[in-house]
């Protein structure tokens, strides 16, 4: 792929340099063994490896400059390429204190190492073929996850879920240019006549493949930055409670007087491991006051934005024109009625509301708390099917693997394009190589050094 390695070996804090427990220095390359030779002391003070490292093994002792002790530590050796890099390492197990993993870090440095650039280790963990580029970008989303959804699915895509299936559908590709050119090769052996039609089939199945991917890379994206969901209704329904009760805090001011919310509030809220990124906003309705109005327009242009819109209706008021004219900026926005003071009585049931919105509606009391089990398994039921567990799905969540299927997919249209309009069979072969480039471009397979370098460089420091 045109990069070479450079064979240096490079340290850095992996753990977060603020005081803590414990803390890691990481070192990666051939010199490792080297370093740790130099630096470190048994704590009985014998030799220090001298005998031949082992690998995988953890040792007591100190971490010395010269003569001075710098910590107590415990160092743990592995050897290549059983290690994450794929590289001699070592982890130095120090305490916490930020001066200590510093001074640890200057002294493996003074002895030889270089220090990583961010992401440097899975890095060369890609280059040394430990993990192809779909797992790495895995490791950025596992490390940043932040609810339950995208961590199983970056667990697995970690264990090469998208790899494998990429990998399949590459070779599929590959067999048809094969195919192609040995026809073109050998016309006498092979017969090209029924050809395109078989093409246009196993073509056709390779994009529903990719839209089968696709499609779970817009659910990917919600699983990791969450739902943007905006509350609406009018003045008074109690959509600032329906946000309290949803974080099980006062976090919203709610008071009896309509028009209370001014300014959007934003709060992300974890449900059963799905991220609702939530806005309270402003109740709409025509108003002379021009705070009012500001925060009206707001709430308008929130609405715009959202992927999911929860429509707060007073079960005790009936559906009025205000409700009419709110109900109108939804357009085909996917909506969740919420019929709230459900403890109180009623003048409009979920059933009149169903039957005239065609939306879901669900009771709930907002002051009360009642209701928010059913409102959550509707929030899946919409975005998941239902499915909470993962099975066999695969989630891209990378916007670059998205973009690659998606390039992909153009290039197999243009197959069919070419098929229909009875092409020779190299115009067949062109795009399906290109299709088959845009695929190793997920893996990695494909890409430049440029690109590798602008995914590594938005990994953590020691990652
Ligand atoms: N009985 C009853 N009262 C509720 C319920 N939900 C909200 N309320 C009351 O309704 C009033 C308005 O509640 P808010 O949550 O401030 O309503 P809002 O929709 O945010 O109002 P604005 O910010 O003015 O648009 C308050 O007095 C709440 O206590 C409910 O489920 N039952
Ligand atoms: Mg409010």
């Amino acid at each position: 792929m045109g990069i070479i390695m450079e064979y240096k070996t490079i340290a850095a804090i992996a753990t977060a340099v603020s005081p803590s427990g414990v803390g890691i220095i990481r070192l990666s390359g051939p010199d490792s063994f080297v370093i740790i030779r130099k630096i470190f002391k048994k704590r009985n003070g014998a030799a220090i490896f001298n005998e031949k490292i082992e690998s995988h093994i953890v040792t007591h002792g100190y971490i010395m400059d010269d003569n001075d002790i710098i910590d107590e530590v415990l160092v743990i050796t592995m050897r290549a390429p059983h290690t994450y890099t794929g590289e001699d390492t070592v982890e130095i197990d120090c305490h916490g204190g930020v001066l200590v993993m510093k001074k640890i870090l200057e002294t493996v440095i003074k002895y030889g190492a270089s220090i990583a650039e961010p992401g440097e280790f899975s890095k060369r963990a890609f280059l040394n073929g430990k993990m192809d580029l779909s797992q790495a970008e895995s490791v950025i989303d596992l490390i940043h996850s932040s609810n339950e959804f995208a961590r199983k699915n970056s667990l697995k895509q970690l264990s090469g879920f998208v790899k494998d299936k990429i990998v399949k559908i590459r070779s599929e590709i590959l067999h048809e240019v094969a195919f192609i050119e040995s026809a073109l090769d050998d016309p006498e052996h092979y017969s090209l006549d029924t050809y395109p039609a078989e093409l246009e089939l196993k073509v056709q199945e390779f994009i529903n493949k990719i839209n089968l991917l696709l499609k779970n890379a817009d659910n990917g994206k919600i699983m990791k930055e969450g739902i943007q969901t905006v509350i609406v209704g009018k003045p008074n329904v109690g959509k600032s409670s329906f946000l309290n009760a949803l974080l099980g805090e006062d976090r919203a001011i709610v008071t009896d007087i309509a028009g209370t919310t001014r300014d959007a509030l934003s709060e992300s809220i974890s449900l059963d491991g799905i991220t609702l990124n939530i806005v309270d906003t402003a109740g709409i309705r025509s108003t002379n006051d021009e705070v009012e109005k500001i925060g009206v327009l707001k709430s308008k242009e929130y609405l715009q934005n959202a992927d999911l819109v929860l429509f707060l209706v007073d079960a005790t008021s009936g559906f009025s024109s205000d409700d009419e004219e709110i109900f109108s900026l939804l357009n085909n926005k996917n909506t969740i009625v919420l019929l709230n003071k459900m403890d109180l009585s009623e003048v409009i049931t979920k059933e009149d509301l169903e039957a005239k919105l065609h939306k879901p509606v669900v009771c709930i009391s907002a002051k009360n708390q009642e209701g928010l089990p059913e409102f959550i398994s509707l929030v899946k039921e919409i975005f998941f099917k239902g499915e909470l567990s993962f099975n066999q799905e695969v989630f891209i969540t990378s916007a670059r693997q998205k973009d690659c299927l998606i390039s992909c997919k153009d290039s197999l249209n243009q197959v069919l394009h070419s098929i229909a309009l009875g092409m020779p069979e190299d115009f067949f072969s062109i795009d399906l190589m290109n299709a088959y480039t845009e695929l190793g471009n997920i893996t990695g397979e494909s890409v430049g050094e440029d690109l590798v370098n602008e995914i590594f460089s938005k990994f953590c420091m020691g990652k």
